[in-house]
């Protein structure tokens, strides 16, 4: 098939998904084109059969905000035509589904079909907003396929837009070939002597993240077991985290690694992922580190129990409750017993419920559907 995928390019869930999902697709025969704004920050271009359209923004003096979602969609339409695509795939509604929708209706009756797959602050945050719910609903309903990456987005977008459109469940990913994990003592060594622990932290530094709260906790950790904090990702909210480090005088024990192409490269060397976010739909972080068998300590928020098993591969706490969250990762840290079990499990739910080799068929087979719809 020949795909086209919108993404956001920069740090995010999202972003990463449609990038890796490309990529995957591309490893399976199809042949995909990325459509956006820059190259999806993970996209290596290593396969013939990945593409880049850059959809390019013409701003004016008369525009507060260039129109970027009109120029998306006469991207897609143009690329659309140009190759032929069988269908887009787009991430996060706002504003890609409803370009994909202006695409179809510009290329008609040549067949456009396009898929939507929601991602959580697309609803949870943004697309509730009084400012773009009906957009977003139209959208939705307007898409020939949609998918929510857990079923409590999925529950989340039929309350919230009170719509009747199937919305099928395609859980979020991870490639288990490559997030395995891969002792390097030596880059260990970088960061914690070897008695001391290694915990961390992945996430686009939003509010909704909470990432003080994940310095508040190493915090209160430290007190109990030597260990250090790396930070990967970037965003918003680094600059109080950091601040909030040297207040606390453990900036000397924090390492804040900016974006980074390989996690698993930095997760295969760290003990226990610290995820104490106000809303996760899902939680690719979590599981990410989970198959390089680093157990969660995490919010039981949104997706987060579809995915984490309480007490078996890693431990959910109320949101804020950084005590709570404090005690499982010293328990975790202090019994190395626990902590095997848990990262082997960790590993185990992975392999077995969330692979690439499990979760892309489910969107070929969508694909398939939605093509054999359209006719
Ligand atoms: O994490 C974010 O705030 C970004 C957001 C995105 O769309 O980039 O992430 C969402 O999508 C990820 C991939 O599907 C999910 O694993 C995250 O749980 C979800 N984030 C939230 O719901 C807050």
């Amino acid at each position: 098939m020949k795909i086209g995928i919108t993404c956001y390019p920069t740090y995010g869930g999202s972003g990463v998904v449609a990038t890796e999902l490309g990529m995957e697709l591309a490893d399976r025969g199809h042949e995909v084109h990325f459509i956006g704004s820059a190259l999806p920050f993970r996209l290596r271009l290593s396969n013939e059969r990945i593409f880049f359209h850059e959809v390019e923004v013409m701003s004016y003096p008369l525009f507060d905000y260039p129109p970027y979602a009109l120029a998306l969609a006469t991207k897609m339409g143009e690329v659309g035509q140009a190759i032929g695509l069988d269908l887009l795939h787009v991430h996060y509604a706002i504003p890609h589904s409803v370009s994909a929708f202006l695409a179809r209706s510009m290329l008609a009756p040549q067949k456009l079909p396009f898929i939507t797959t929601l991602h959580g602050t697309d609803i949870t945050l943004v697309g509730i907003n009084s400012s773009y719910l009906g957009i977003t609903r139209f959208a939705i309903e307007q898409s020939n396929g949609v998918t929510a990456i857990s079923r409590y987005l999925q529950k989340k977008t039929v309350e919230a837009f009170e719509i009747q459109t199937n919305i099928e469940v395609i859980y979020n990913f991870v490639n288990c070939d490559k997030y395995v994990r891969v002792p390097n003592p030596e880059y260990r060594r970088r960061f914690a002597a070897d008695q001391e622990k290694i915990l961390v932290h992945l996430s686009n530094f939003r509010p909704v993240k909470r990432v003080t709260d994940v310095v508040e906790i190493f915090a209160r950790v430290r007190e109990k077991v030597p260990c250090k904090l790396l930070l990967i990702g970037d965003g918003p909210d680094h600059a109080a985290a950091e601040m909030m480090t040297h207040r606390k005088g453990i900036h000397p024990h924090t390492f804040f690694l900016g974006k980074q192409e390989n996690v698993e490269e930095t997760l295969s060397i760290a003990d226990v992922l610290l995820l104490p976010s106000e809303m996760e739909s899902f939680g690719l972080a979590a599981l990410e580190a989970m198959a390089c068998k680093v157990p969660p300590v995490a919010s039981r928020v949104g997706g987060l129990p579809e995915l984490i098993t309480h007490g078996v591969d890693g431990f959910m706490v109320e949101v804020g409750d950084l005590e709570t969250m404090a005690h499982y990762v010293v328990r975790l840290l202090e019994s190395p017993v626990l902590h095997a079990e848990m990262a082997q499990a960790a590993r185990q739910t992975a392999e077995k419920r969330f692979c690439s080799s499990l979760i892309i068929p489910q969107y070929e087979n969508l694909y398939r559907r939605v093509l054999e719809r359209a006719g």
